[in-house]
Order: C-alpha cells, then sequence, then structure tokens
C-alpha cells in the first residue's frame, strides 16, 4: 500500500486502470536515483561542470575549481536554504503587499480584520498606532516592506526571541541583517570561488534560515493574522470525502491566503450560487489542499480535501471541477492527468504558469472580481463532468483547527500559564513540534501519524503545521476526544482544557508561531529556547522549504528529527557538524532516524534530558 488513507490507494489503483502515472510510478521508473545526488556531491554550480566526488575515496576527490566534498555538500544544502528561505519570504512579501493596498482602499475585499494585532505589530515596529487603522497599516507595511532589502541592523521579530538566543547569534555573527539580503548573500557565497570553507557556509545557512523563521515566515504570519483575522479554534472536515458527488467541486491548492481568502469569498456569492444550479449542481462546495488549503482552514473552517500526495489523486475522483493554485508545492504533473477528466487547472500567478493550465491571472487590486471569473469557470465546468467515472471512496473526518497562539493562550484561560505549570508538574513531558510535508519515499501520511501517536501517548503535546497537520487530521488526532489516545498526564489536561492533544497551528509558514510560543515559554521560565523540553521533527520532508525550516528550528536551539535522509551524507564532515557539532554552537543538532518510532523515541529521550537539565 503506498498510502495510510485507504481512498487514496483505491484512487491509485483507479488511475492504474485508467493508464494515469502518479507519483510513485514515476518515483519508480527515477530508481535507482543518482547515488552522487542522494549523497550531494554532485556540483553544477559552473560549467568547468558538472562535477562529482567519488564516493569511495579514489579519484575523482575533487570537482574541476578544487571544491571538496565537504564544499560541494555544503554549497549544496545552502543553495537548497536559500530557495527554501526565498519561498517563504517572497510569499510573506506578497501579504505585506495586500496589506498595504488594502490600507490605501485599492484592494476591495481586502480589509483589516485584527485591528488589536495591527496595534501589537505596528507597536513593535514603533509606530504611533493612535491613529486610524489604516494609517497604522499603511506605515507598517511600508516599515515591514524595508525588511526585506535592510543592510544594517536586525530583522525586527529576531528581538522577539530570548535574549540568551539573541546573544548566541550574535556570538556567532548570524543575527540575520535583512530577509532578502542573506538568501542573496547565500547565492552569493555558493557561486564558483567564493565561501570555500564548509563550516563558514553553513553557518551563513544558519542565517539565511534564521531571515525565513524570524523574519519572512514570521512576516507572513502576523500580516496575514492582520488582514484575514488571528484564528482562533474551528470545527471542520477533512479527507477527499469532503468532496461531494452533487455539487460544483473547487480545490485551492498552494499557499498563499490573498488569493483563497477571495475564491471563499466568490464561492459564497449568491449570483454564483444560482448559476451552480443552474448548470445542475445542488451548490459550490470549496476545499483547501496543502498550506491554502491550512490558511483559509485555520480562518473560515473550509474543509481540506488532502494534503501534498491527495492532489494528483484528488484529480482521479472525477468529481473535480476545477483546482485553482497560485505558488509552492503544486506538481507539474497536474496539467497532464487533468486531461484525462473535465477538471480545470486554473494557475493565477504571475510567478507560477504550467504548462497546459488556464491561466487567469490574479491580483489583490482586482481581487474580488477575478475570484468570481475564476470560480464562474469552475462552475461551467459541471455538465462536462462524466458521471461514469466519478468515484469519492471516503467519508470525511472531524477535526479542528485554528490554535494560533493567541488561541492557545485563551483556551488556556488568558495566560501561558497552565501549559508551563503542566509542564513543570510533569502532566505534559514536553512539546513536539512535527511539521513538513509528504514524500512519495515513505507510505503516505503514515510517518506522521506513527510519530504523533508515540508523542502522545508518551505525554508529549504535538503541535503541527503544513500537511502532518492535515495527516494527523485524517487518522483523527485534531479532536479533544483523541486526548483518549494520549498518556494520562496530557490526556487530563485536554479534557481540563477541551482541547486536541495535538494542536493545528497552521500552514508552514505558520512554524513562526511555534517559534513565538516556545519563546515565550524560555522567556516566563527565564531560560533559552533550548533549555526546554521541547523537539522538532518532519518525519516525510521533502521540500526546500523543509530545508530552510529544519535549519531555523535547529538554529532556534531545538532538536530535529529528520525522517528522510537529506542530501549531505557525501561528507562525513557537514554531517559530523550538523548531527554533532552544532550542539555545542547553538545548543541544537539534527538527528536523522528513517523509523518514526525511533524517531518519537530520539525525540522522548531528548525532552527527558531537558527536564532533568531544568531539574524537573
Ligand atoms: O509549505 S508541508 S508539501 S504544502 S512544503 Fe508543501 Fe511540504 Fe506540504 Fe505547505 Ni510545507
Amino acid at each position: 500500500m503506498k498510502s495510510m488513507e485507504k481512498s487514496v490507494n483505491i484512487l491509485i489503483e483507479k488511475a492504474e486502470n485508467e493508464g494515469i502515472e502518479l507519483a510513485w510510478d514515476r518515483l519508480k521508473k527515477q530508481e535507482p536515483q543518482c547515488g552522487f545526488g542522494l549523497l550531494g556531491i554532485c556540483c553544477r554550480i559552473c560549467n568547468m561542470g558538472p562535477c562529482r566526488i567519488n564516493p569511495f575515496g579514489d579519484e575523482p576527490k575533487k570537482g574541476v575549481c578544487g571544491a571538496t566534498a565537504d564544499v560541494i555538500v555544503a554549497r549544496n544544502l545552502g543553495r537548497m536554504i536559500a530557495a527554501g528561505a526565498a519561498a517563504h519570504s517572497d510569499h510573506g512579501r506578497d501579504i505585506v503587499h495586500t496589506l498595504l493596498l488594502a490600507s490605501q482602499g485599492k484592494a476591495r475585499g481586502y480589509e483589516i480584520k485584527d485591528e488589536a494585532k495591527l496595534k501589537v505589530i505596528a507597536a513593535e515596529f514603533k509606530i504611533d498606532t493612535n491613529r486610524d487603522k489604516n494609517d497604522v497599516a499603511k506605515d507598517l507595511a511600508k516599515g515591514v516592506m524595508q525588511e526585506f532589502g535592510m543592510e544594517k541592523g536586525e530583522i525586527q521579530f529576531i528581538k522577539r526571541a530570548p535574549a540568551k538566543r539573541r546573544e548566541i547569534w550574535e556570538k556567532l555573527g548570524i543575527l540575520p541583517r535583512g530577509i532578502d539580503r542573506e538568501i542573496v548573500e547565500m547565492m552569493h557565497r555558493t557561486h564558483i570561488g567564493v565561501d570555500n570553507d564548509y563550516a563558514n557556509i553553513i553557518l551563513h545557512g544558519l542565517r539565511t534560515s534564521l531571515s525565513d523563521g524570524w523574519g519572512g515566515s514570521m512576516v507572513a504570519t502576523e500580516l496575514s493574522d492582520i488582514l484575514f483575522g488571528t484564528p482562533k479554534p474551528v470545527k471542520s472536515k477533512v479527507n477527499l470525502g469532503v468532496l461531494k458527488e452533487d455539487a460544483v467541486n473547487i480545490i485551492v491548492h498552494g499557499h498563499e491566503p490573498t488569493l483563497s481568502e477571495m475564491i471563499v469569498l466568490a464561492s459564497k456569492d449568491p449570483d454564483l450560487i444560482a448559476l451552480a444550479k443552474k448548470n445542475g449542481a445542488k451548490g459550490i462546495n470549496l476545499s483547501g489542499m496543502c498550506c491554502t488549503g491550512n490558511e483559509i482552514l485555520m480562518r473560515k473552517g473550509v474543509p481540506v480535501s488532502g494534503n501534498f500526495l491527495n492532489q494528483e489523486v484528488a484529480i482521479i475522483t472525477g468529481a473535480v471541477e476545477a483546482i485553482i493554485v497560485d505558488v509552492q508545492c503544486i506538481m507539474p504533473s497536474l496539467t497532464e492527468i487533468a486531461k484525462c477528466y473535465h477538471t480545470d487547472i486554473i494557475s493565477t500567478s504571475p510567478k507560477a504558469k504550467f504548462t497546459g493550465a488556464l491561466h487567469m491571472e490574479f491580483h489583490e487590486d482586482k481581487g474580488e472580481d477575478i475570484a468570481k471569473k475564476i470560480v464562474k469557470k469552475a462552475i461551467e465546468n459541471f455538465p462536462k463532468r462524466n458521471k461514469e467515472k466519478v468515484l469519492i471512496p471516503d467519508k470525511p473526518v472531524e477535526m479542528y483547527a485554528g490554535f494560533s497562539v493567541e488561541a492557545i493562550v485563551e483556551a488556556l484561560g488568558g495566560k501561558l500559564d497552565p501549559l508551563i505549570d503542566a509542564i513543570k508538574a510533569g502532566k505534559i513531558k514536553g512539546i513536539a513540534a512535527v511539521v513538513g510535508c509528504n514524500n512519495p519515499k515513505v507510505k503516505h501520511d503514515q510517518s506522521h501519524v506513527e510519530m504523533t501517536k508515540k508523542l502522545i501517548e508518551n505525554d508529549i503535546l504535538v503541535l503541527e503545521t503544513g500537511c502532518v497537520a492535515i495527516a494527523a487530521a485524517k487518522v483523527g488526532l485534531l479532536v479533544p476526544e483523541a486526548s483518549e489516545k494520549a498518556g494520562n498526564g496530557l490526556k487530563s489536561v485536554c479534557k481540563a482544557f477541551g482541547i486536541p492533544p495535538v494542536l493545528h497551528m497552521g500552514s508552514c509558514v505558520d512554524i513562526s508561531r511555534i517559534l513565538v510560543a516556545v519563546s515565550a515559554i524560555a522567556n516566563a521560565l527565564g531560560v533559552d529556547i533550548s533549555d526546554l523540553p521541547v523537539a522538532g521533527a518532519a518525519p516525510e520532508w521533502m521540500s526546500e522549504k523543509a530545508v530552510s525550516i529544519g535549519t531555523y528550528v535547529i538554529a532556534s536551539g531545538v532538536f530535529t528529527v529528520l525522517g528522510t535522509v537529506p542530501p549531505v551524507l557525501g561528507s562525513a564532515e557537514v554531517v559530523d557538524l550538523l548531527t554533532n557539532g552544532a550542539e555545542g554552537l547553538i545548543g541544537a543538532k539534527f538527528a536523522v532516524e528513517v523509523d518514526p518510532i525511533k524517531g518519537a523515541d530520539l525525540m522522548i529521550d531528548h525532552i527527558k534530558a531537558k527536564r532533568k537539565g531544568l531539574g524537573l
């Protein structure tokens, strides 16, 4: 079985019968995958190459320029971090741009939904908040925009980290100066003949990733909350069973809430609902996929049809009129698969076009109108659906999401103290942040689910984002009743506050919420983040964004387990630095463990050791 989800396996079989190729088939065709690539020792950085290093110690031991395996591995990793940080941060930039347009009245449909949060963030930026909210928002947007190209000083949100953490960063010279600056500098350093010291490249990798976690991602989260509202606990449904046989099924897939929020509005438009009925459907049924799905789930309770490996099989249901996409994690294969059905793949971003897709470009200044046109297009597709090809082999599962830091504090009665007290008393042994993607190298969702279950059984509160949170939701772990599966201590806390043992904190940029939460706990205890009984994991990661995330999580002092092997094994030095030496530098390190139960054990042992360190 390729997936933990029964319906996915059924749809994989349907695809096979229809001669449609999916990610699992393409992975098979790639096998055996390139050994040099897997080890990170092929270099395509200049045209003297491509070069590769013999991993067995024989010749060639160096690239044409003289780069060793250490330099090549570090450069490749550095570029992965830069690409991941760029993706998150460019998403953040788009949100800032939308906030600016909204504050100027140039983006109909968008408005400031959380004025209280606007004031809190504006005050951090030393902006006078005793003014009209749009004036405050305008100054905030302009101030935050400067963070991207800033050349001097340090990014604003980094000041939220505990003092001890900032001292470490300062001592190592890795305080991020500007969001774009660190990314550009990484591209410069990894050009042929610039930074030729593997450790120096990795150090800048830490800095680049920090400009993502405490910069671009945090900007995306905080400003999205201002624009669209700070999430509160919300009930919803998940899995491909959220698709309806008798409705126009529209899936929004990608990452940015700017588009998906407008599609949510358009899907509720009475004229469009009437049009759907005129076309023979009972209504419009919107669901989300991947992180844009998480964005509208968190704030609007829109059902989630799936995570990364659900995207292709969603088309195989034959019941999807349109998949509307913006940026990131959208497989280029979708347009090819869609040809076998009536499904339209509608691309919307000038940054992300797909051969074979229908391109309906989205611009915030006309967001509402464009969203309506897109939804109308999907509706007009409904009569083309071939009912004989429809198969929705599942019933949706109930879930709760919406656990922003603010919502967690509220659920705990207005302060973090009950959580801290529960940790001190040992009812909750610690906190685990389990995040990241799907990867067809791993049985779909299995590592996420097994690791999460093992952690909660051991009284560890699990915070999740991205595709992991969707995986946990599908097996019913995101409801308060799931506390029955937790250890007695965690169960008692969940019952007292009516929360699930696994909290959905949002999309991948919302891992910044986890940084805020652990900083608040560290500050309350007067310690560094690295002193806390906290661990991270990315059990099925695959994207460059995940590489940036893992790096800023360890740079922030959190031990992190990777469940798929990063392409670094070609350099013993780099491996040693990441899995050993980093501890002495930043108080945290990576571990690689493909078995999710053993990975959870590593996290549990780490949490126990940290509790001991705190005298708990
Ligand atoms: O940003 S977890 S597969 S959807 S990269 Fe992509 Fe990975 Fe999913 Fe969201 Ni994150």
